[in-house]
């Protein structure tokens, strides 16, 4: 493992726009330097078109604060990835297909960051694609959210279903009338995200929440066990409203629930983001901002195969780790979450 950074030998190509090439070129291995691909070492870089999964490296960090290092989150996961196994215990998710674009360029200002990375989620569903967005701190999951409501109206297919015809389990009005299929957003988090601003930004990863649900996004919460007065009330409200629900670690860990309530109203189409502090910290502590009382292994497993039989995955992000020299087992924590994610998601569109 070569501590610095390899400038890419095969630039991506500048047709490819603001969305980043394809990571590596045609190479099927690292060249001397650090992987840019999601399983490198062991698959081919298929074409977009033919890839169910679109993995979208988003090194994206400005409002730490707590630990920083969410930046070289996504590095590290494709670093991990090469030591996967491409059997995840029940078949091999790789073989749908796993295409890694180049990483978001996070340089300039944030609009344009954003920009960025709603483009390259709305063109990976537009090619029929699951984005897999790694991250980065979790701000980035609202761009990346709008990115697949664009790709939803513009193409409502996922991977060869036609999904804007699916009854929508009488989806709200609200969402009804909206262009294009609704979506939800389930949240694996252990906070809750619903500030209005943090530390004078509204951009904050603690606010990321905050921006979907005024833009009228159902929102499922899994894990939370840290929320503020003003968030606490919020989610009451919201919850009264019927356009929040959640089920918090407190009730899910101590009993292990395995079960997610979906109420009549959320929508089929779901967009699955998972900050890594959902898990207990003894299975990821390299996170910014680690809580305790957190989401087993096996627990979270469980819940994401629950979460993809009541309702259909059409994107999925992996946010917040922040890898800590020597401490790899949390990136592989996640990368190998990241695999088993897109197994869940794959057996589901398959089946
Ligand atoms: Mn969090």
């Amino acid at each position: 493992m070569s501590p610095e950074r390899e400038t890419p030998s095969g630039t991506p190509a500048g047709g490819d726009g603001p969305c980043g090439g394809p990571a590596g070129g045609a190479s099927s291995g690292p060249v001397g330097g650090r992987p840019r691909r999601f399983l490198e070492s062991e698959i081919e870089q298929p074409e977009p078109g033919a890839a169910m999964f679109h993995v979208i490296p988003v090194p994206y960090e400005r409002t730490v604060s707590y630990g920083g290092g969410t930046a070289a989150g996504p590095a590290a996961i494709l670093e991990a990835s090469n030591q996967l196994e491409l059997f995840d215990g029940h078949d091999v998710p790789a073989e749908g297909g796993i295409y890694t674009l180049s990483p978001i360029d996070c340089s300039g200002p944030r609009e344009e960051v954003f920009t960025r990375i709603t483009a390259a989620c709305a063109e990976a569903v537009g090619a029929g694609a699951v984005p897999v967005v790694l991250g980065g701190e979790h701000s980035l999951s609202a761009p990346a959210v709008r990115g697949v409501q664009q790709g939803l109206r513009a193409a409502p297919l996922i991977y060869g279903r036609d999904v804007g015809s699916e009854p929508s389990k009488e989806a709200s009005a609200r969402a009804a009338a909206a262009a294009g299929p609704a979506l939800g957003v389930v949240q694996f988090d252990a906070h809750a995200d619903l500030r209005a601003q943090y530390e004078g930004d509204p951009f904050s990863h603690a606010c990321v929440m905050r921006r979907l649900v005024e833009t009228g996004v159902p929102l499922l919460q899994l894990g939370v066990r840290a929320v503020s007065p003003e968030e606490h009330e919020l989610r009451r409200q919201l919850s009264r409203a019927g356009r929040l629900v959640y089920q918090d670690a407190a009730e899910l860990v101590p009993q292990f629930v395995s079960e997610v309530r979906f109420p009549d109203w959320f929508p089929e189409l779901v967009y699955v983001t998972i900050d890594v502090d959902a898990l207990d910290p003894a299975v990821i502590p390299a996170t910014g901002t680690p809580e305790p009382g957190g989401i087993d292994w096996y627990q979270m497993l469980s819940l994401l195969n629950a979460v993809s039989a009541a309702r259909r995955i059409v994107a999925l992000d992996v946010v917040e780790l922040a890898p800590v020299p020597g401490l790899h087992l949390a990136e592989f924590a996640a990368a190998r979450l990241t695999y088993q994610a897109m197994g869940i998601v794959r057996r589901r569109l398959l089946g």
